[in-house]
């Protein structure tokens, strides 16, 4: 009689098992003590999490969004405790800046609105805080950086660099500061000449972190990638306000902010989605996710590993170790052996 042949999932399953628990026995049979074993399961469970980002080595796929926590090395570590496989800075330029006046940030029933202006020390003071956060950080360190003109982008990112950034993240995406941001992401000309002239002055990894903030970001992703982007970070915050109903007046003191928080989750699922379909760098999820389950619908839509932000402000640092552990208990129970075998998985149903 002819044996039924076992489907395609179940085969993936099994084959997987064998392997981890080969792995498991070659780690036992060369150290036969409990302080090994752990050390076996645990080396097992970051094999299935950790990837590879345009070159830089993650231990998980989890990274701190920029924007979110100043400029110290002391709160980058916290982060990094916290289980984050990479950190980014929040958005560095020339000079330095105040932003603009209070109330800056704003509650909505579903996110933050924000509007600080890029309040930064300017590169000069932030490269002292790079060399130090490197010396503390075992996980790779972004920095974002932003400009008014190309050459501007292209010497904070030299300066970063230098200083030890591993990576620069280019901020095109701020959706409420003049002649910077966003009315450099919507412009895929303007964009070009600052990621060529990025690119041609450093030697590391270049991020371009997209606005949502336009007609078509699969197209703004493949100018940017064909400029020499080596990632693209999809999204920053969505351009939006709030009222006061009782003052009559707009909350923050710029009027207009961005968005950021769980309302802007589907709008980032959908940017991920479309850039994966145009593009082939690697895609870094950002917006709105606030569990593992937010996070694998990324991965699935086709970010190869995810941004966390504003929930830090409700559940603290170690949402980055509990979404890495949802993450890792998923593929497992679905029998997947690597993170990377479920990037772009909803394309292909
Ligand atoms: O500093 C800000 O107000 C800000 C920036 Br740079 C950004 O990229 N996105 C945002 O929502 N706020």
């Amino acid at each position: 009689m002819e044996q039924k042949k076992p489907n395609q999932k179940l085969k993936r399953k099994r084959r997987n098992n064998t392997s981890h628990k080969t792995a498991y026995k070659t780690k036992l049979y060369l150290n036969k003590n409990n302080s090994t074993r752990a050390l076996a399961v645990e080396t097992l469970k970051e094999n299935r999490l950790a990837i590879n980002l345009a070159g830089l080595k993650l231990p998980n796929p989890t990274m701190l969004a920029s924007g979110i926590l100043g400029y110290t090395k002391e709160t980058f570590k916290t982060i990094a405790d916290g289980g984050a496989g990479a950190i980014v800075t929040k958005s560095v330029g020339l000079k330095p800046r105040s932003g603009y006046a209070n109330p800056t940030v704003t509650q909505t029933s579903c996110g933050l609105v924000n509007a600080m202006g890029l309040p930064n020390p300017g590169i000069e003071e932030f490269a002292k805080e790079i060399i130090e956060a490197k010396r503390v950080l075992n996980v790779p360190l972004i920095v974002s950086v932003y400009g008014f003109t190309a050459e501007e982008y292209a010497t904070v990112a030299k300066k970063a660099v230098v200083a030890g950034a591993d990576a620069v993240e280019l901020n095109v995406s701020c959706p409420h500061v003049r002649e910077t941001g966003s009315e450099i992401g919507q412009n895929p000309t303007i964009l070009k000449e600052v990621v060529e002239k990025v690119k041609s002055t450093v030697q590391k990894p270049i991020f371009v972190k997209l606005s949502p903030n336009v007609t078509s970001i699969a197209e703004i992703a493949e100018a940017a990638v064909n400029a020499g982007a080596d990632a693209i970070t999809a999204i920053n915050t969505v351009k939006a306000m709030a009222i006061d109903a009782e003052t009559a007046k707009p909350i923050l003191s710029n009027k207009v902010g961005g968005l950021s928080g769980p309302a802007i989750k589907p709008i980032a699922l959908r940017c991920v989605y479309e850039i994966y379909e145009r593009v082939k760098v690697p895609i870094i999820g950002c917006g709105g996710i606030t569990n593992w389950r937010d996070a694998v619908e990324f991965l699935l839509a086709g970010a190869s590993a995810l941004q966390i932000g504003t929930v830090i402000a409700t559940k603290g640092p170690n949402i980055f170790k509990a979404t890495t552990r949802g993450i890792n208990a998923y593929l497992k129970r679905k029998g997947f052996r690597s993170v990377n075998e479920i990037v772009g998985l909803s394309h292909k149903s």
